[in-house]
């Protein structure tokens, strides 16, 4: 099955939404391989966000988010990336569709709660970026097989 990363931002913390976040993606199906709440260090934070470096946004962006304490999440399930992306919603607050979690309770673009992957390629490089190999669980999740049906295990199985 694929992974993600999600990281739920300062301002999740700071207005009490981390529950209802994590209570999304685990309703919604998808398995928690590794969680944990750190203060995500600058250098850690340049190398994620090195696409936006020459943004003006850049330096603001890494101060707010090494400001507290975020929550880390390495997601999974078939076609997390995707999944989660469309959960998310889009960068801008305002503009992101009701329903989705920005959507539903943002209206910034540095403020917008979340993070998650944008390929399973990236994905797998910001889990490594963020998480230790002893931190990401491999463990049965019995309601899979409530959750997909059989051919789509099958299929899971096969490309493994
Ligand atoms: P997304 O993939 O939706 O998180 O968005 P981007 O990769 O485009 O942007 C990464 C982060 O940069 C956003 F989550 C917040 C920040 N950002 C700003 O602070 N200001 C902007 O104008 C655009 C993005």
């Amino acid at each position: 099955m694929e992974r993600t990363l999600v990281i739920v931002k300062p301002d999740a913390v700071n207005r009490d939404l981390v529950g209802e976040i994590v209570h999304r993606f685990e309703r919604k199906g998808l398995k928690i391989a590794a969680m944990k709440m750190q203060v995500l260090k600058p250098y850690a934070l340049k190398e994620h966000y090195a696409q936006h470096k020459d943004k003006g946004f850049y330096e603001e962006l890494i101060k707010y988010m090494s400001s507290i304490p975020c929550i880390l999440m390495a997601l999974e399930g078939k076609d997390c990336v995707n999944v989660v992306r469309k959960m998310v919603g889009s960068t801008l607050g305002r503009e992101a569709e009701p329903g989705t979690i920005r959507g539903d309770y943002s209206v910034s673009n540095q403020a917008n709660l979340v993070h998650a992957s944008d390929s399973s390629e990236k994905a797998e490089e910001e889990i490594n970026r963020f998480f230790g190999k002893e931190e990401l669980h491999q463990y049965n999740k019995m309601n899979f097989d409530w959750i997909y049906s059989s051919d789509e295990k099958c299929i899971e199985r096969k490309k493994k």
